[in-house]
């Protein structure tokens, strides 16, 4: 399955690509944004002030500057409110528009972290659930490798047992 799920932080991670769960001023931000805008340093942020911002559920690409990928792609997850006001259809297009991005770009090995799962409340499970979906049914028909990078031990741990169980039940 090109779908891995890693514990770890993903500035440090050579790929070709990772997503940035950014926030669509797309100016850095706290968790994994603030994070990433820290380790690949100043120009990243004079390249997000030219992109004009970013719509939820889109995404747009920068270069990687000092991180150890090409390219960061930005995208915008929904802020989880009880899960009736299309999260789960927005949250998917994060991952769809961030993999045709990459495609676009002639990128083979992409990384994401759990979009929307820590300042924007997501419930863990349910949003691990669109993120393999969504990335799955894209590498039916296209040839990548993906990680799932996973922060913190506990959200690991139910990402772990969850994928096992999505896997084994399809
Ligand atoms: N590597 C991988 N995953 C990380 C890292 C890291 N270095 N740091 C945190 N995470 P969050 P959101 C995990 O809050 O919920 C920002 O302020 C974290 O444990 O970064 O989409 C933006 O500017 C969690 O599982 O993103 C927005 O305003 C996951 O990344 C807002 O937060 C996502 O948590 C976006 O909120």
């Amino acid at each position: 399955m090109p779908i891995k799920i890693i514990k770890g932080d993903i500035t440090k991670i050579e790929c070709d690509a990772i997503v940035n769960a950014a926030n669509s001023t797309l100016l850095g931000g706290g968790g994994v944004d603030g994070a990433i805008h820290k380790a690949a340093g100043r120009r990243l942020l004079l390249e997000c002030m030219k992109l004009g911002g970013c719509k939820t559920g889109q995404a747009k690409i920068t270069r990687g500057y000092k991180l150890p990928c090409h390219y960061i792609i930005h995208t915008v997850g929904p802020k989880w409110k009880n899960g009736k006001n299309v999260e789960k259809e927005l949250l998917g297009s994060c991952y769809k528009a961030s993999l045709t991005l990459a495609k676009e770009n002639g990128c083979s090995l992409v990384a994401f972290p759990l979009i929307s799962s820590g300042v924007y409340g997501y419930p863990v499970d349910k949003a691990l659930k669109v993120a393999v979906e969504t990335i799955r049914s894209f590498l039916t028909e296209n040839d990548m490798l993906v990680y799932m990078v996973i922060f913190d031990n506990e959200t690991y741990q139910i990402c772990e047992e969850l994928f096992s169980e999505i896997c084994s039940s399809s």
